[in-house]
């Protein structure tokens, strides 16, 4: 044992000790999580208790049945789209969602900060896209609702630090994603029994990329790990490639902005309805007023492959930026 503990630590140890139900157990393990200075002296014993509290919430869970119980894990999804930051412990997810959204997830040099998702709100150009913040993808510590929390997202990126083994990290990422039958999109096509996997769309972040050199080092990690993947690659600490991640993020979201512009009135450019990509004007119709869509008789399109102010049908379909003028 460390020696150097402060007294709450024993405190709330004696506590530990004397509670009976798995409930007041599993709060006293996070209160001494919460009282242990983080260093490298304390690593092990965290790594204890954090694992003696995965055990007794995944008991819980399993009595009370799944997705009944408000869990922190259980975020709703707000703005474009909901995008899980997640990867091996140290990579520098929560310290890439302090960096891009109002939200102020512990960040520490140590291993295994962060232990609950934090969402926030990030801005690109006109619209608020959702990062999660989560836990380390660790085989020893994960809890299992993370890999809900993860099948939720519209979005996956898994984050790796280009100082440390990237490829390693990935892959061990990847592998733990598998375990729970959770499979990249992109392979999709390669797999023989598609319907035992849930697929979700990511991309590859490779962080701490703080100098040109390690920036090149992000490509061969990317042709090695993640051929054809889309990459961001950035270093949260130096503020580089924020901006190109967050248009990669919004690019591989695969939605687009609809302008809706009243009759005789400007669109208002600051409100963007959010849609899928590829969706007509009768599910824009829908998405400004369910009643809409019944009465929706044409309407008048600008923007992309169309002349200004052209008539079109329900079934046109809408590009990114358009701006639309229901008919009904
Ligand atoms: N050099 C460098 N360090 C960084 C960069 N981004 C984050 N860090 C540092 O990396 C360490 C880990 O950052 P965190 O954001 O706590 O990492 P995490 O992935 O959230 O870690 P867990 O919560 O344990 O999963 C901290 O000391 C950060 O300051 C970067 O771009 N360059
Ligand atoms: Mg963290």
């Amino acid at each position: 044992m460390p020696a150097n503990l402060p007294p709450e630590y024993y405190d709330v140890e004696e506590r530990y000790r004397a509670a009976v139900t798995p409930e007041e157990k599993a709060a006293l393990l996070e209160e001494m999580l919460s009282v242990i200075p983080k260093h490298k002296g304390t690593d092990h014993l965290r790594a204890d208790l954090r694992r003696k509290l995965a055990q007794l919430k995944a008991a819980a869970q399993a009595r009370k049945g799944a997705g009944r119980q408000a869990s922190a894990f259980h975020i709703e999804r707000e703005g474009a789209g909901q995008v899980a930051i997640v990867g091996c412990t140290n990579v520098g997810k929560s310290a890439l969602v302090a960096a891009l959204t109002k939200a102020t997830p512990a960040v520490s040099e140590a291993p295994y900060t962060t232990w609950t998702p934090t969402p926030g709100m990030m801005t690109f150009e006109n619209v608020q896209i959702q990062l999660v913040d989560t836990p380390p993808l660790s085989r020893e510590f994960v809890e299992p609702e993370l890999f809900n929390l993860i099948r939720r997202a519209d979005l996956v990126a898994i984050v790796v630090d280009l100082q440390a083994d990237p490829l390693q990290q990935f892959e061990d990422a990847l592998a733990l994603l598998e375990e729970h039958r959770i499979l990249p999109e992109q392979r999709r096509a390669a797999v023989a029994e598609p319907r035992r996997y849930t697929f979700k769309r990511m991309m590859a972040v490779a962080n701490k990329a703080d100098d040109d050199d390690l920036e090149a080092d992000a490509q061969v990690f990317c042709e090695l790990a993640c051929p054809g993947w889309p990459l961001a690659t950035i270093s949260v600490a130096r503020g580089r490639g924020l901006e190109a991640f967050k248009q990669l993020v919004f690019d591989q979201l695969g939605v687009m902005r609809i302008y809706a512009k009243p009759p005789g009135r400007e669109p208002d450019f600051t409100a963007p309805f959010v849609l899928k990509r590829g969706s007509t004007v009768e599910d824009f119709a829908g998405k400004v007023h369910k009643d809409f869509v019944e009465h929706l008789k044409a309407a008048r399109v600008w923007g992309h492959g169309v002349h200004d102010g052209q008539l079109v049908g329900r079934d046109h379909v809408l590009h990114d930026g358009d701006i639309v003028e229901l008919r009904i």
